[in-house]
């Protein structure tokens, strides 16, 4: 069985870029999800990780101290490895610059990150995950870094992947060469292949959406989802959804399902983050054989233009999204 180290050196020929650096992003990735995971796994038993924080960040939710603690280890592991020159956060309202102009050497990645997605779920103990995204910068060394390198377009991804801390940790990647599962044995902290090739199955089962907002969805999302509700073919499908961006989506990829998140009267661009969210997402459902887009056009080739901007958010297997998005245009 592979450890993810094994993985990556053995497919270092597919990997357009230093397979050695790679290597490095992962080691500092790694490193902090063990440390988040041993975290989330004793929440309960310990007030001073669970619940708020008591300060609302930069999206105006509540901080979670587990959001907090996981956001401050990301940035120090990313640091000590010294292979990422910068890094946006769900938790942070500006960029961090990593490595600052002059130091020895000039690490070129850069790094958006959701360090702990979904932790209003840590209460009740319901999977939550790290999401993140790696670019290559554009701004040349030594030059410093500006907030370009971060508004880059989803297609211009080199890595993106996510952590799930569930019934049992998944580190769950692509490099643009298909995505694969590695699940942790704690009991050694290696990351070992469980998942190769991961891909959207060909029945379509689940559809996942907050039907709660029913009454704010624009129209063609109400007419998909009484779609999914017919009796027809094979349908109705079943409606699963836990409120986890990365615990609904890591279901969907296994078992075949769409994952909506749409624009409400209440979030009119939607409440997911493009840059650090929906991207990562998106990058790892075409690389599944799926489709990601924000009802009507492709997720990745949207231009951000700002670090915390919003989308409307589908994505799954080919033929429910592009269901969907007929009765979008309709
Ligand atoms: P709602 C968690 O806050 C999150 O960003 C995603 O993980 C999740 O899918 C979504 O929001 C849940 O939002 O409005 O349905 O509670």
């Amino acid at each position: 069985m592979y450890t993810l180290g094994e993985f990556i050196i053995e497919n270092r020929d597919r990997f357009l870029y230093s397979t050695e650096e790679l290597l490095r992003l992962f080691s500092s990735i790694k490193l902090a999800a063990k440390a988040i995971n041993k975290e989330v796994n004793k929440a309960g038993l310990t007030e001073k990780i669970i619940g708020s924080s008591g300060i609302t960040n930069i999206q105006g939710e509540n901080q979670q101290k587990l959001d907090d603690f996981a956001h401050r280890v990301f940035i120090e592991s990313f640091k000590s490895r010294n292979v990422v020159c910068g890094i946006a956060s769900e938790e942070s309202k500006d960029f961090i610059v990593i490595v600052e102009k002059g130091e020895k050497e000039n690490p070129k990645y850069i790094v958006l990150i959701d360090p702990l997605d979904g932790s209003s779920n840590i209460d009740v103990n319901v999977s939550i995950g790290t999401i993140f995204s790696v670019y290559i910068r554009r701004t040349p060394i030594p030059m410093d870094l500006t907030i370009e390198d971060f508004l880059q377009k989803g297609n211009k991804q080199i890595l993106a992947g996510y952590i799930i801390y569930g019934s049992s940790t998944i580190l769950v990647y692509t490099t643009g060469n298909g995505v694969h599962g590695f699940t942790l044995d704690p009991s050694i902290g290696t990351f070992y292949l469980s998942h190769p090739n991961l891909r959207f199955p060909e029945i379509e089962r689940i559809y996942s959406i907050n039907e709660g907002n029913y009454a704010k969805f624009p129209n063609g999302i109400k007419k998909f989802i009484k779609y999914c509700q017919e009796k027809k073919e094979n349908r109705p499908y079943t409606a699963r959804y836990i409120g986890s961006l990365v615990g609904d989506f890591h279901r969907n990829m296994i078992q075949g399902g769409i994952y909506i998140y749409p624009k409400t009267e209440h979030s009119p661009e939607g409440k997911l983050r493009l840059l650090y969210e929906c991207n990562p997402m998106a990058f790892l459902t075409e690389q599944a054989g799926g489709k990601a887009s924000d009802g009507k056009k492709r997720i990745l080739d949207i231009k951000p233009l700002n670090l915390h901007q919003r989308t409307p958010f589908i994505c799954g297997p080919v033929r429910m999204v592009s269901k969907l998005e007929e009765f979008m245009d309709r």
